[in-house]
């Protein structure tokens, strides 16, 4: 299932309960992992916020600032790294399934690619939440964004045309947040 769904402003709660979260008293409870995204010039852009839900999917909730206004794509590169300023170091999108770039291609889609674009307002922020099923952050799933050594989530320049093979013609990278284990962090 693929879902658009608007987020509550709870950006700074999950970065302020992320500790805590793998306390025992919280045990029981789905762990949320916040990601914190830099720009090409190091400057704070934002958090990624990853919860798998009760139903399996992998919840994704961003909270975007300091990026151009507009529409930009967001994907799961496949490498855990974030080497500005081109960060090309991340490689490209994670692709354990071995498909083509787009949602829109009839040979894809990359375990890697986001339903929607996300839109940057003219206060150079922005947020969208997305629901998938084909990633996970479950041990041993071929589609677990944590499995060797993580991933990286990256914004691009430009949006996604959801059908270019391999990289939906976004342009450049222009933010970047390195996906790891907790216990690796
Ligand atoms: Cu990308
Ligand atoms: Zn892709």
């Amino acid at each position: 299932m693929r879902t658009l769904l608007l987020v509550p402003a709870l950006s700074l709660a999950a970065c302020l309960v992320a500790a805590p979260a793998f306390a025992p008293a919280f045990a029981k409870e789905k762990e949320k992992l916040v990601v914190h995204l830099k720009t090409s010039k190091g400057e704070d852009a934002g958090t990624a916020t990853f919860k798998e839900t009760k139903k399996g999917e992998l919840s994704i909730k961003l909270e975007l600032k300091n990026l151009p206004f507009g529409e930009h794509a967001v994907h799961i590169h496949a490498k855990p790294v974030c080497d500005a300023p081109d960060f090309k170091g991340a490689g490209g999108h994670f692709n354990p399934d071995a498909r083509q770039h787009g949602t829109l291609n009839p040979m894809g889609h990359h375990n890697g690619d986001l339903p929607q674009n996300i839109s940057i307002g003219e206060d150079h922020a922005g947020s969208a939440a997305f629901k998938v099923d084909y990633l996970s952050m479950k041990e041993g799933s071929p589609n677990n964004i944590l499995a060797n050594g993580g991933t990286a989530i990256m914004v691009h320049e430009k949006p996604d045309d959801m059908k270019t093979d391999p990289t939906g013609n976004a342009g450049n990278r222009i933010a970047c947040g390195v996906i790891t284990a907790p216990s690796a962090q």
